[in-house]
């Protein structure tokens, strides 16, 4: 969709020149415009105060070495990054990624979307992201733990409980962030709320690990109440079957639905019965292994090489591995199988030219946004629980994330409407995120 806003079209083209080659973070910037458009005209004091200006410049970005020695004594180093983005509206807060593909780019696309995501959650938490291009598959224990505890060297200058919270992304789960919280106090001698997404003997949350991908069917089913549908009965497509797929597939069982599909990087497996999670926990959250070794159990499954998921019948997907994979072509085919609505569980994982075609076709779609939100959303309970040192139970945790949810829903249909695009929540995801921020940042004047 072109933007029609002089404006914005000027922002963006510094923006380009200024993130040359950024292919990501221009991507997660034009989408944000777009639903921009809809509302610059009228708020020429946004305008006026350079508001979009400095919203797409990073208060701060971090980029730092981080040595470490592999099992056989050999000395490696790989490039860590925080990108303080936002902190408007509370501390910068957003995970960590560990993954051979991490760059500038896809750093600064996640933590530009992390300030609108943060926002949409109604809690006090600003925007930021973080991670290295560090590959945990294959690594020892030993290795992991080295690594972390050279990432947070460096990185504890920069975080605090009231200046930056990172947590868990791709490739950072609880094992790092016990290596990671384990370093940040030998090096301090603090004990504090500086990471979410902590185990439960030293301060984290109850739900957290489930959180994300809870959130994501509690959005999702207020989604499809609009229209009268739910999971009951329903098959299911959910890529990845890393933290966010496994818990999603989790309450989407116990909400009724029938997830038949489930992918890693390698390929995916096709349970058409219904997949067997606690075989897939096993093998994925305590073997680390392939989502291949699946079907070698489980005889009524075939296991396909490649990143065919989206091909497959389905009236629900979720996407929960990462960005840009699924692209026009399985848009098509998931729109010709009869798929009525996908929820984003990743960040960005629908290309731009997908999310055209759900829209036009008129398919139920919630933006990452909102759709993953539940995850920082509880990462913020974890702070609130940190800073009064107590813990709540899981069922107080839970109600907690269905109400977020709920509201994160209500909250974005509403603005779509009131905006000029009822139904595209992609444009009231983005807009109510935007003005919550925005107004504070006027508030403040030129900072
Ligand atoms: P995990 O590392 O636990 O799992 C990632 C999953 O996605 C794995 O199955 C992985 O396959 C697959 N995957 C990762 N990269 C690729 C790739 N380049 N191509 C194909 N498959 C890939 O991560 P999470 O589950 O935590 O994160 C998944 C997504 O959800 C990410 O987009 C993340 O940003 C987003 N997210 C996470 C939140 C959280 O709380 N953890 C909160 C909100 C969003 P393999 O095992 O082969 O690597
Ligand atoms: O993308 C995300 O929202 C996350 N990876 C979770 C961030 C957090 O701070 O819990």
């Amino acid at each position: 969709m072109p933007v029609t806003s002089a404006y914005l079209n000027r922002v963006f083209a510094d923006v380009e020149k200024r993130n040359h080659g950024e292919k990501e973070f221009l991507q997660a910037v034009k989408e944000v415009f777009e639903s921009l458009d809809l509302i610059i005209e009228k708020r020429p004091d946004l305008v006026k105060a350079g508001i979009i200006d400095r919203l797409v410049e990073p208060e701060r970005s971090i980029s730092f070495r981080v040595p470490w020695v592999d099992d056989q004594g050999i000395l490696r180093v790989n490039r860590g990054y925080r990108i303080q983005f936002n902190s408007a509206i509370g501390p910068y807060k957003g995970g960590l990624r560990f993954h051979p593909s991490v760059n500038t780019s896809i750093i600064k696309f996640l933590g530009f979307e992390q300030i609108f995501k943060n926002s949409l959650t109604s809690l006090p938490i600003g925007g930021a992201k973080g991670g290295a291009d560090f590959d945990p598959k294959g690594k020892s224990d030993g290795e992991v733990m080295r690594f972390c505890q050279s990432f947070m060297t460096e990185l504890h200058r920069h975080i605090d409980a009231d200046t930056d919270v990172p947590a868990g992304d791709i490739g950072v789960g609880v094992r790092e962030i016990g290596f990671l919280f384990g370093q940040y106090k030998r090096i301090t001698n603090r004990f504090a709320g500086i990471l979410t997404g902590k185990g439960l003997s030293y301060g984290g949350s109850l739900v957290r690990t489930e959180a994300t991908g809870y959130g994501l069917c509690y959005f999702t089913e207020e989604m499809l109440n609009q229209r009268g549908k739910s999971f009951k009965d329903t098959p299911v497509l959910i890529s990845g079957s890393g933290n966010v797929a496994i818990f999603a597939a989790e309450k989407a069982i116990e909400m009724g639905a029938r997830v038949i599909a489930l992918s890693d990087s390698n390929g995916f497996i096709h349970a058409p019965g219904g997949i067997n999670l606690d075989l897939v926990k096993e093998i994925k959250l305590v073997k680390r292994g392939r989502l291949a070794e699946y079907a070698d159990v489980e005889r009524s499954a075939t296991y396909h090489e490649g990143r065919g998921i989206w091909k497959l019948q389905c009236g629900i997907a979720l996407p929960c591995a990462t960005q840009n994979e699924l692209d026009e072509e399985d848009a098509a085919a998931l729109i010709k199988n009869g798929c009525f609505a996908v929820a984003e569980g990743a960040n960005m994982p629908s290309v731009p030219g997908a999310v055209e075609r759900f829209l036009k076709a008129g398919i139920l779609f919630g933006p990452a946004k909102a759709a993953n939100a539940g995850g920082v959303a509880t990462s913020a309970l974890e702070m609130s629980q940190n800073s009064i040192r107590l813990s709540w139970t899981f069922i107080e945790v839970d109600q907690r994330l269905q109400e977020i949810m709920r509201n994160i829903f209500k909250n974005i249909h509403d603005a779509s409407a009131a905006y000029g695009a009822p139904g595209n929540l992609v444009a009231g995801a983005n807009i109510a995120g935007f003005l919550k921020v925005a107004d504070a940042m006027l508030a403040y004047g030129v900072v």
